[in-house]
C-alpha cells in the first residue's frame, strides 16, 4: 500500500515537473533550444539591439536562414521594417536598428502560432510614434491600483542591485512594439527628480534602451518648491523656470534619449500652474521648453476636474478647448477613452477632435481598476477599439479617434497612445494569467490600430496555451465576450460609476457620500428616482451632448436615436420606457444584469472542459478566478436590481434568476482594499 502510494505520487510529480508552469513567460514562449546556428544569421554591426535580435535567432528561430539589414531609403517605415522572401532566406530590413528587433519578434510569432513563413513579403509601420506604458508606481513599491503585487522597481537596491525582470520586461514590451515607459504614478512625488533616484533612473534606462524603450518620468507640478527651496512654482517666475532648466540639463546628462514628462496637473488635489493663477498652457509649455531642445516632450492629462456645479463629463472639454492653439509643438493631451474615468462602458470623450491644433493621444486603462481588478477575465481589446474607432465627426464622417490621434487627419504632429499598465512583480506579472493579453492587446494595437480584437486574441492564445483548435476556439469565444459580459452585470445600458468607494471593486449603487464632493457619489451618476434612472445630458440636462460635433449632438440628444448601450449616460430614462426590443426600461435592466450572470457560468463550463488541453497550474487558477467572477457577478446583479427596485417598484421578470441576497447585508459590505477616492 505505502509502495502503491509513493508510486501514484511520483507519476502525478513528473508531469508536474515538466509542464509547471506558472505564467512568467508571458506570451514569449518560443521553443527554449535547437535554434538556428550562427552562420544562418547573417548582419553586419554590433550594437547591442542588434545582438540580441541575432541572440532570439540562435535561441528560438528554427526556420530558414535570416538576412538583417538597416537601410536608410526605409527610414520613412519609422521603427517599422520590411520582411520579405529572397531565395532561400528571410530578409529582414529596416530603417532603424529596432526594426530589425521587432522583425525578428514577428518572424517568431509567425513560427509560435503555426503560420507559413515562406514567400513573405510584410511590410509593417507603427500606427504611433510613442507607444508607452504608464505605470503607477510609487517609490515606497507601491502601486495605485495596481492589482498584481508590488512594484517592479526595486528603488531601495537601484542603483546597485539590478532585478534580472528589468530586462525581462524590456523584452515583453519590445516584442509587442511598445517603446516607451512612464515609470512613476501620476500623482507625483516631487523626489523623483532628486539625484538620487535619477541615478536609478538612468540604470534602468539603460537597460531598456537596447530593446528600443525610452524613459518618461510623472512629474510633480511643485517640485521646484519642494526640491529646488524656490519661492512658489509658479510657471512665469524666472527662478521656477531656471530650476526646471537644470533638472533638465542634469536628466539629459544621466540619459540622454530621455523621453520627457507625465504631468497631472489640478486634478483631484494635485498641484499645478492654477495654484498661481495660471493656465494649463502656461504649465506644460514652461516644461516643453525646456525639454525642447534635447528632444523631449510633455504628455499634459487632460484629466481635470473640479467641485463644481458642472457635470464632471464636461470639464475636460471646457477646460481644454479655449487653449487650442496655445501649446508648443512639443506638448500631447492625454485624454483618457471617455470623460469620467476608465467605466466598463463609457461615451468617448468629446475631447477627441475638437483640439484642432493641438496634438491628442488617448489614455486607456489596462489595469483593470473598474473592471473586476486583477479577478475577473474581462479582455479589453474590443474597449479599446470601440473607443478608436468611434467617429467624433469632428472633420466629417470618419474622423475616427484612430485617425485624429495617429497623424491621419492632423498630420505632422507628435503621435503617441498610452495605457495604464497592468503590471507589478507577481510571478505571472498581471495577477491573472488572461491579464497578460490586456497588456499584449495594447501593444499590438498601438502598433496596428487596424487589428482586429479577434486577431489579437487568435496569437495571444496560440503563443500563450496552445494552438489546438479545441482550446483556441472556445477560449477566444469567451475574451471576445468578456467585455460586454462585464458591462451586463456591472453597469449595463449607460449606467457608470456605480462602484463602491476607494477601491471600485464591488457595487455600492446607494452610496452617497455626504460632505464630500457629489461627483464622487454613485447617486450623482445613476440618479435613480421613482419616475425613472439616467443622468441627463441633453439640453434640458448638463447638455453635455453640446459638446459632440453634429450629427452626434443630435443622435445623443435624442431618445430615440441614442444608442440603447449608452441610453442611461445621456438620457434620464422612465422605468416604463419601450425599448427597441418591446420590453419596458425596467425589464431590460433585469434581463441585462441577469445576461451577464449567465454568461460567466458559461465560461465556467467552456474552461472546465480545457483541462485535457493545457497545464494544470494556469487551468486551475484561471478556474478558481472564474469562480470569484461569477460570485462577484451575482453580488452586481442582486445589489443592483434589489436598490434599483426601491425605486421602481416592479418586480424582477419571474423567468429570471431570483436574488440570492439581501439588499441589507450587501449593504453592509465594506472591502477593505486601502485606497483613496
Ligand atoms: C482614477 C483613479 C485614481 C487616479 C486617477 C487618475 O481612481 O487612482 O489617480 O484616476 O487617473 O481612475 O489620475
Amino acid at each position: 500500500m505505502h509502495n502503491f502510494r509513493m508510486y501514484l505520487v511520483l507519476l502525478f510529480m513528473i508531469p508536474l515537473a515538466v509542464f509547471a508552469e506558472d505564467g512568467s513567460q508571458l506570451w514569449l514562449r518560443f521553443p527554449a533550444k535547437n535554434g538556428i546556428s550562427a552562420d544562418k544569421i547573417i548582419s553586419r554591426g554590433n550594437s547591442p539591439t542588434l545582438n540580441i535580435a541575432r541572440k532570439e535567432l540562435s535561441s528560438h528561430w528554427q526556420g530558414q536562414t535570416v538576412e538583417l539589414r538597416t537601410e536608410k531609403s526605409l527610414k520613412n517605415l519609422k521603427d517599422g521594417y520590411t520582411i520579405k522572401s529572397v531565395q532561400n532566406k528571410i530578409v529582414i530590413s529596416a530603417g532603424k536598428e529596432i526594426g530589425l528587433l521587432y522583425g525578428v519578434y514577428h518572424i517568431l510569432r509567425l513560427q509560435q502560432t503555426n503560420v507559413s513563413t515562406a514567400n513573405l513579403n510584410i511590410t509593417e509601420k507603427p500606427s504611433f510614434d510613442v507607444r508607452v506604458l504608464n505605470h503607477w508606481d510609487n517609490l515606497d513599491g507601491s502601486i495605485e491600483r495596481g492589482y498584481a503585487g508590488h512594484s517592479l522597481w526595486k528603488w531601495e537596491d537601484l542603483p546597485n542591485t539590478v532585478s534580472p525582470r528589468y530586462e525581462a520586461y524590456a523584452r515583453a514590451n519590445a516584442s509587442v512594439g511598445i517603446n516607451a515607459t512612464v515609470l512613476n504614478n501620476v500623482n507625483a512625488s516631487p523626489n523623483m527628480l532628486r539625484e538620487d533616484y535619477l541615478k536609478k533612473v538612468k540604470i534602468l534606462a539603460d537597460i531598456f534602451r537596447p530593446y528600443g524603450i525610452k524613459v518618461y518620468l510623472s512629474v510633480n507640478f511643485s517640485s521646484p518648491k519642494v526640491l529646488g527651496k524656490t519661492e512658489n512654482s509658479d510657471p512665469l517666475n524666472k527662478d521656477v523656470q531656471k530650476w526646471w532648466k537644470d533638472k533638465a540639463a542634469e536628466i539629459y546628462k544621466l540619459i540622454p534619449d530621455f523621453g520627457g514628462f507625465l504631468v497631472k496637473a489640478n486634478s483631484e488635489g494635485q498641484p499645478g500652474p492654477q495654484d498661481y493663477g495660471r493656465t494649463h498652457a502656461d504649465g506644460a509649455n514652461m516644461m516643453a521648453d525646456v525639454l525642447k531642445p534635447y528632444g523631449g516632450i510633455v504628455m499634459w492629462r487632460a484629466f481635470v476636474y473640479s467641485p463644481s456645479k458642472e457635470d464632471r463629463a464636461k470639464q475636460a472639454y471646457l477646460e481644454f478647448v479655449p487653449l487650442d492653439g496655445k501649446f508648443r509643438d512639443n506638448v500631447i493631451i492625454q485624454i483618457k477613452n471617455g470623460p469620467i474615468d476608465f467605466q466598463p462602458r463609457e461615451a468617448f470623450n468629446p475631447l477627441f477632435g475638437a483640439l484642432r491644433k493641438t496634438p491628442e493621444m488617448v489614455e486607456f486603462q489596462i489595469t483593470q481598476e473598474y473592471l473586476g481588478q486583477s479577478n475577473h477575465l474581462v479582455f479589453l481589446s474590443p474597449l479599446f477599439k470601440e473607443t478608436l474607432e468611434s467617429d467624433t465627426y469632428a472633420d466629417g464622417k470618419g474622423s475616427t479617434i484612430a485617425k485624429i490621434t495617429d497623424g491621419t487627419l492632423r498630420p505632422g504632429k507628435i503621435t503617441a497612445i498610452s495605457g495604464v499598465a497592468n503590471i507589478g512583480e507577481d510571478t505571472d506579472w498581471t495577477g491573472h494569467q488572461f491579464a497578460q493579453s490586456n497588456w499584449y492587446a495594447f501593444g499590438r494595437l498601438a502598433w496596428n490600430h487596424e487589428l482586429t480584437s479577434e486577431q489579437i486574441a487568435d496569437e495571444w492564445i496560440k503563443m500563450t496555451f496552445t494552438d489546438r483548435p479545441e482550446f483556441v476556439n472556445p477560449v477566444k469565444q469567451i475574451m471576445l465576450t468578456s467585455r460586454e459580459t462585464v458591462v451586463d452585470y456591472m453597469m449595463p445600458l449607460g449606467l457608470h460609476h456605480i462602484f463602491a468607494g476607494n477601491h471600485h471593486y464591488g457595487p455600492e449603487p446607494w452610496g452617497d457620500y455626504k460632505g464630500g464632493r457629489p461627483d464622487w457619489s454613485p447617486v450623482y451618476y445613476h440618479q435613480a428616482d421613482a419616475r425613472g434612472i439616467g443622468f441627463d445630458r441633453t439640453r434640458t440636462g448638463s447638455n453635455a451632448v453640446s459638446q459632440y460635433f453634429p450629427p452626434l449632438n443630435e443622435i445623443y440628444g435624442n431618445i430615440e436615436t441614442c444608442p440603447e448601450d449608452l441610453l442611461l449616460w445621456f438620457h434620464h430614462v422612465p422605468w416604463d420606457y419601450k425599448m427597441k426590443d418591446g420590453k419596458t426600461l425596467w425589464d431590460e435592466l433585469c434581463y441585462k444584469y441577469d445576461s451577464g450572470v449567465h454568461q460567466v457560468r458559461e465560461y465556467q463550463k467552456t474552461w472546465d472542459q480545457m483541462q485535457p488541453y493545457i497545464d494544470e497550474q494556469r487551468f486551475s487558477e484561471v478556474q478558481s478566478k472564474l469562480k470569484i467572477q461569477a460570485k462577484d457577478s451575482v453580488w452586481w446583479k442582486d445589489a443592483c436590481l434589489l436598490y434599483f427596485q426601491t425605486f421602481s417598484k416592479r418586480p424582477i421578470p419571474y423567468d429570471i434568476e431570483r436574488p440570492v441576497n439581501e439588499l441589507e447585508d450587501l449593504k453592509k459590505i465594506k472591502l477593505n482594499m486601502g485606497h483613496h477616492n
